[in-house]
């Protein structure tokens, strides 16, 4: 059992396979430098153990949890009824459904027993990651300053990008060939 050390959000996934894409979430903790945990547990496989480790991390401290799961994705919801923290699902795409099954599986949560749901595949598990993030700072200075930093550094992209945009246009206009966008 992965039960070592006092991760502040422990990540699980319901296969292996979900990896490649929950992967995402971890690079942005790891860059956040939040302490944190992937752990494959499967809701239908391997359900004791999932319900156990959900335990064990609220025990040692865990704040947030994270959930990927495709097709029938009961994890985040199972992991939601063990422990009082909050969890964020991260709907993934791995069955013919595309995601459209584990999004509603995720999100359809009956009163009571609330999931954060994020977007289906990689733009979820980052922002999962993101939400998780958002939390820690509520009581972490030196998360929010990270986090505002982040914030500053999207605006500064779209600054940027913009004014390659303008560019590309004045020259455009300026050669004669009219604009492309
Ligand atoms: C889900 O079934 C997993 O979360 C995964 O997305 C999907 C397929 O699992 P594997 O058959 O690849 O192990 O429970």
């Amino acid at each position: 059992m992965p039960a070592r050390g006092n991760p502040s959000v422990v990540i699980f996934m319901g296969s292996d396979s979900d990896w490649a894409v929950m992967g995402k979430a971890a690079q942005v903790l790891e860059e956040f430098g939040v302490p944190h945990l992937a752990i494959v547990s499967s809701a239908h496989r391997s359900h004791d153990r999932t319900v156990r480790l959900a335990k064990l991390f609220t025990r040692r401290g865990t704040r947030v949890f994270i959930a990927g799961a495709g097709a029938a994705a009961q994890l985040a919801g199972m992991l939601a009824a063990v422990t009082p923290r909050p969890v964020i699902g991260v709907p993934l795409a791995s069955s013919p459904l595309a995601g459209i099954d584990s999004l509603l599986s995720t999100a359809q949560m009956p009163s009571g027993v609330p999931v954060a749901c994020a977007a289906i595949g990689e733009a979820g598990a980052k922002n999962a990651a993101l939400l998780a993030v958002q939390i820690l700072a509520l009581a972490d200075r030196r998360i929010e300053a990270r986090l505002l930093a982040y914030r500053e550094s999207l605006v500064r992209e779209v600054v940027r990008t913009d004014a390659r945009l303008q560019k590309e246009r004045r020259q455009r206009r300026s050669t004669g060939r009219g604009p492309r966008r």
